[in-house]
């Protein structure tokens, strides 16, 4: 039991209508462990996480969260807490452990597809809706032997990939996603090298970043091809960028057109934020073939946001291409940051979803991911971790502030059910609203995921 106060909130779930998408969000290869079980090849993350000093902590996603194992009773757990979407995405080698599919002279790996048939169909009988995220980071290493995502046949790849899970699992689920945050996989695997693969080059950044945002498109096309009820859309990570100080404000200008920008335009059909960031125009000159341009837009049902901080920068002359630079949340006294390092600031979900929907190609809005990492720790057997109860609090009651001044907001998902591998950062960084003992594999709910419980049981 929660104590009453911390229940408070002056809103409560039938606010934001009875249509309303709760759901947690996870990704496949945060959360499965099982890596060489199955049939199942290593991907970019599996070679990455086992590099030295690449994952701040030492630790590998091999055993993670066992939810390959634990599906059936995690998923009763989830069902516990109230929530009716759960967000996941499938592993391309896991799927495909060649990368490539039958067309190309792959193989498809049955026992890959079973895997996601059941848990599909372990949702569906719990009365949870699943939504599939095509990409979730984990590329098969064979994939990136043959050049990753600055290879153009990716575009090829990505396609018989989509054509597989839509004819495989088209008929169960309708929603699907195509991309998780397209910008870090693409800026930070292939330009910063702070993600998998780890690559460092800006000859690598505009292949990278074009080929994602075709793939985008394209693999939109493909599941409205082949699932033809389906409501599909794809997701960004975005922040509302503020100038430090007002001479910044070119600079905070400069990163909202990365940070924002980059991958939503093209697929509304308004091309490259090219004029804010120049280097871009690189991809017309060199990077792409006749026909590109048209083919980087499609009409999304819905856009999936993935907001979680607020960003402040400053003109920099020592970061190419951007000319601006971080201001970190230290540096501005900010009192309330996450274990992450993230500045807490509800009211910029509210801006974040304004300013996406003031587009007029967006239909609907999903806030696919929003969460907080906290230190959580085990006393007398319970979690209470009262910071993410009012976080989440505050960015659910800015989320209905711009639903009730009409923008098409549908959904939250909370980043996330479980404790799982926080990427680089390892095992550290806890986002979940059930605990994760990874000695031990033992689950429990925090207080965060009984104030869920308590709110969406009302
Ligand atoms: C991302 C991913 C998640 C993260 C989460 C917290 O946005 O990076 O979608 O996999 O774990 O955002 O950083």
């Amino acid at each position: 039991m929660l104590p009453h106060s911390t229940l408070q909130t002056d809103f409560d779930r039938h606010a934001f209508g009875p249509d309303f998408t709760w759901g947690t969000a996870t990704a496949a290869y945060q959360i499965e462990g099982a890596v060489d079980r199955d049939g199942r090849t290593p991907s970019v993350w599996d070679i990455f996480s086992k590099q030295k000093g690449k994952i701040k902590t030492g630790e590998t996603a091999e055993i993670a969260c066992e939810f390959y194992d634990r599906y059936e009773s995690d998923l009763l757990l989830h069902k516990e807490l109230g929530f009716n979407a759960f967000r996941f995405s499938l592993s391309w080698p896991r799927i495909l452990p060649d990368g490539i599919g039958p067309q190309a002279g792959g193989r498809i790996n049955e026992a890959g597809i079973a895997f996601y048939d059941r848990l599909i169909d372990h949702c569906l009988s719990l009365g949870i809706t699943p939504w599939i995220t095509l990409y979730h980071w984990d590329l098969p290493h064979a994939l990136e032997q043959k050049g990753g995502w600055p290879n153009r046949k990716i575009v090829d790849w990505f396609a018989e990939f989509t054509n597989i899970c839509t004819l495989a699992f088209g008929h169960k689920v309708k929603h699907w996603i195509i991309l998780n945050e397209p910008l870090a996989f693409s800026v930070l695997g292939y330009f910063t090298g702070q993600h998998a693969p780890g690559r460092r080059s800006f000859r690598n950044l505009l292949p990278a970043i074009h080929h994602t945002a075709l793939v985008q498109a394209e693999g939109g096309r493909i599941v409205r091809q082949n699932v033809p009820d389906a409501h599909v859309g794809t997701t960004f990570s975005c922040s509302p960028i503020d100038p430090f100080t007002p001479r910044d404000q070119a600079a905070a200008t400069r990163v909202d057109a990365l940070m924002n920008r980059l991958f939503i335009e093209p697929a509304l059909g308004l091309g490259y934020p090219t004029r804010e960031l120049p280097f871009l125009s690189g991809i017309a000159k060199k990077v792409a073939q006749p026909g590109d341009m048209e083919r980087l837009a499609f009409d999304f049902d819905f856009i999936g946001l993935q907001h979680y901080f607020r960003a402040v920068v400053e003109q920099s002359y020592f970061m190419p291409y951007l000319w601006a630079k971080d201001v970190s949340p230290l540096r501005r006294n900010v009192q309330t940051i996450t274990e992450m390092g993230w500045e807490v600031n509800p009211e910029t979900m509210y801006r974040i979803i304004r300013q996406f929907g003031q587009y007029e190609g967006v239909k609907q809005i999903y806030i696919t991911e929003s969460g907080a990492a906290f230190y959580d720790t085990v006393q007398q057997g319970m979690v209470h971790d009262p910071a993410r109860v009012s976080y989440h609090q505050d960015y659910l009651k800015s989320t209905l502030r711009a639903k009730q001044e009409g923008f098409p907001v549908a959904g939250y998902f909370v980043w996330t059910f479980l404790d799982n591998f926080e990427w680089a950062e390892g095992y550290r960084p806890r986002f979940g609203l059930v605990y994760v003992d990874f000695r031990t594999q033992k689950r429990i709910i925090k207080s965060s995921g009984r104030w869920f419980q308590q709110f969406l049981n009302d």
